[in-house]
């Protein structure tokens, strides 16, 4: 209930961006009593919202803090699901455990979890991923699709597409996706998406979806191991971004995209994620647990499955591995 008229509060704002509300205007808007709405804006207050109270004319938001939590978000934030449930935290080991914690208890579909920072945030096969406070998106996102197992692999493309709208309508940039989670700028690695389920036989529970955007990090930020294979938005663009305005635009990108991947299957989905990506059509070495498959990068399948064709004309079917653009 409380949240609720935190959120009504936050979309008046968001709607009236340079105009001052006054206190019976949001009580009316809102739903309860002016002093509720002036122990709403002390909490905002609080969480480092600059809001300008002037006497006749009301309240005006004039900053809002360069943090992810719940409230930056949901200002102005247009999904039905997606993002509608934010568990926020300053500090946590890796979003993911949160998520699959909330996964388990039942959270709804679209539950968020984010933080400043992450520990021990974690990529595919246990890797390390580096996630340094306040400068990037660190998130896991709960979804519920009923889909079989095999079909999975496709929520990691779509959720590759997503993010790649996203940056390209908040920055302008144009980024790149490497099969399967790789999304490069300049052939570097902006973001990492890792795809996990929660299953019972073979029907899926859960899919939590962690991303992992590299938004204001400067070179230096990043360890030396990684400066010559990863970037930030930051760095391509050279200036810094808002997160939550690049939170919000995913939120809506991956819910459309989503909702017509449910009522459309996955030939949409599959033409845009084609129209980025950067191995099809190359040579390249596929590094897989068993072994190292080189050739042409082909297309992907109906099912997400990347197909390479060696020197011999045989095509082989790729599940899971490590791409290397040869040329
Ligand atoms: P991946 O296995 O494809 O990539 C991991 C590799 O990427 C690392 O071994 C390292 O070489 C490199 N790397 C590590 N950190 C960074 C970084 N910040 N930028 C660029 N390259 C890096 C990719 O796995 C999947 C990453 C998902 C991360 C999200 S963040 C929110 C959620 N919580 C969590 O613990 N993981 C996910």
């Amino acid at each position: 209930m409380q949240s609720e008229l935190r959120k009504k509060l936050l979309d008046a704002f968001a709607e009236n961006r340079d105009q001052y509300l006054s206190g019976q205007h949001l009580a009316d808007i809102v739903g309860c009593s002016r002093t509720a709405v002036w122990k709403h804006i002390e909490e905002l207050r609080k969480e480092g919202f600059e809001l300008e109270a002037v006497r006749r004319k009301g309240y005006r938001i004039v900053k809002i803090p360069e943090k992810v939590s719940q409230d930056e978000i949901r200002l102005g934030l247009n999904t039905i699901f997606i993002g509608q449930n934010i568990h926020y935290q300053e500090s946590v080991e890796s979003t993911q455990k949160i998520a699959h914690q909330l996964g388990l208890e039942n959270a709804s579909e679209g539950t968020v979890v984010i933080a400043e920072e992450q520990l021990s945030g974690r990529g595919r096969m246990q890797r390390h991923w580096h996630s340094p406070k306040s400068t990037g998106v660190w998130m896991s996102i709960i979804l519920r699709p009923k889909l079989p197992i095999p079909k999975a692999p496709q929520l990691t493309l779509l959720t590759a597409v997503a993010v790649v709208q996203a940056i390209e309508e908040c920055t302008g940039l144009t980024p790149e996706i490497k099969w399967p989670n790789d999304i490069l700028i300049n052939g570097k690695k902006v973001t990492g998406i890792l795809t996990e389920l929660q299953a019972e036989a073979d029907t899926i529970h859960s899919v939590i979806i962690g991303i992992g955007i590299n938004v204001n990090q400067q070179l230096q930020d990043f360890p030396e191991e990684l400066r010559s294979i990863a970037t930030s938005l930051s760095i391509e663009k050279g200036e810094l971004f808002n997160r939550a305005d690049l939170i919000r635009s995913l939120f809506s990108k991956l819910e459309k995209l989503y909702l017509l991947y449910l009522e459309k299957d996955f030939s949409p989905v599959k033409l845009l994620w084609e129209s980025y990506a950067v191995s099809i059509g190359k040579m390249i070495n596929a590094r897989t647990l068993s072994g190292n498959i080189y050739g042409k990068a082909i297309g992907i399948t109906e099912d997400g499955v990347l197909l390479i064709k060696d020197n011999d004309g045989k095509i082989h079917q790729i599940y899971s591995a490590d791409i290397e653009l040869t040329e």
